[in-house]
């Protein structure tokens, strides 16, 4: 995308200035993402991120930003109540021309921008343990406020987006398939899936029998969906906000960890330096149930170590499927990356079940303190 058509994009939406600098900041696999830096009004410049929605993945981008709408007023509401901050603590939309949040452009592109947290950042990869027990205060709160939102107004922008099962039997399809005909040189890491597809269910089925509660949850607790303030070191805010759904908080705790507390990047090629830092785990595990400690069942609590695991598999899972079907789904920077990123994930989840046991023992030390 060049100057020109950010130029011609940037000016759908009520920036309040023109455009001043465009670069492209692409962390995410899913969406294009831009920092724009536009002239105010006083002589100085303002930060925003503008975004392209990857219409592919997200079916309705209407009912994406629908939900992302509902959800910020909702924070919005609560960080004012509380005498917080609400240009920082929140995420902030801002309008296109024609008054919504979304612009479509000629080409069938979906755009949305919102304000720039300034004096924080985002981080790939945990600098000190402590931003990693705030990233865990921020996640856990994120769902504290939300605990009252009423989760039927939400679509479900990605359907069965944590169903593991499901899954798992896309896995089976995509091997079964075989597209790309890669899956003779992933049968180790096929049959690594199906030695475990009995874990895939344990969720979903205590979801379905209600021994679990269904609660509004983010979906993609990645490190960096969290901004941490520069001289605090503490959560400012919640990021991306395309998956917030109805859920399991299970699959928050599960997802930052498997992200967070992984010794590598989620594509370390090298699967001997693949493990779980505990460290990393109980500094998360603390933050989170600061926040969330009083509203988790014991049973959500129990299963905190095991959700770990299971959303690394799940991961596994995905990255090996979209592997299969010919990396249509995640970005990819090199050919082999979603293989790369499938292995790396079932090596972290192998190794978690290996140290389940102190994995289990430091969340009852860390429950316990709550409690
Ligand atoms: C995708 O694009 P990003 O990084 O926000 C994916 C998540 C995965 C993550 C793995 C909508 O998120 O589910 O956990 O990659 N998002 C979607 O890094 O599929
Ligand atoms: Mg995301």
């Amino acid at each position: 995308m060049n100057h020109f058509e950010l130029k011609q994009i940037a000016a759908q939406f009520e920036f309040g200035g023109p455009l001043v600098d465009a670069r492209p900041c692409n962390n995410g696999h899913i969406n294009d993402t831009y920092i724009l830096i536009i002239q105010s009004a006083g002589g100085g410049t303002r930060r925003y991120i503008l975004q392209r929605i990857n219409h592919h993945v997200f079916k309705s981008p209407e009912a994406v930003m629908r939900n992302i709408q509902l959800v910020t007023e909702h924070l919005r509401h609560k960080v004012v109540q509380a005498d917080g901050d609400p240009a920082r603590e929140v995420v902030n939309l801002v309008p296109t021309v024609d008054g919504g949040y979304l612009y479509k452009s000629p080409r069938g592109e979906y755009w949305r921008a919102y304000l720039f947290v300034e004096g924080a950042k985002t981080y790939e990869a945990v600098q000190n343990p402590k931003h990693f027990c705030s990233a865990g205060e921020a996640f856990g709160h994120f769902q504290s406020l939300l605990s009252d939102f009423p989760a039927g107004t939400l679509t479900e922008t990605i359907p069965k987006f944590h169903d593991t099962p499901s899954r798992f039997v896309n896995l089976m399809e995509a091997a079964r398939q075989d597209r790309a005909n890669r899956s003779h040189d992933a049968r180790d890491d096929i049959r690594f899936a199906e030695e475990r597809a009995a874990d895939t269910a344990v969720i979903v089925e205590l979801l379905e029998q209600d021994q679990l509660p269904t609660r509004v949850t983010h979906n993609d607790t990645k490190l960096n969906n969290v901004m941490i303030d520069d001289v605090t070191g503490k959560g400012v805010c919640v990021l991306d906000l395309d998956t917030v759904m109805p859920g399991s908080t299970l699959y928050d705790f599960g997802d930052a960890i498997r992200f967070g507390a992984s010794a590598t990047a989620e594509d370390e090629r090298d699967l001997s330096l693949v493990r779980i830092d505990l460290e990393l785990y109980r500094q998360f595990a603390r933050g989170y149930l600061s926040h969330a400690g009083d509203f988790l069942t014991t049973r959500e609590i129990e299963l905190l170590p095991f959700s770990a695991k299971l959303i690394t598999l799940e991961l596994g899972m995905r990255f090996l499927s979209d592997h299969l079907n010919g990396d249509v789904y995640f970005r990819i920077h090199r050919p082999g990356h979603n293989l790369d990123r499938a292995r790396a994930q079932f090596r972290l989840a192998f190794d978690m079940e290996q140290r389940m046991d102190e994995m289990r023992e430091i969340l009852e030390q860390e429950s316990s303190v709550v409690a």
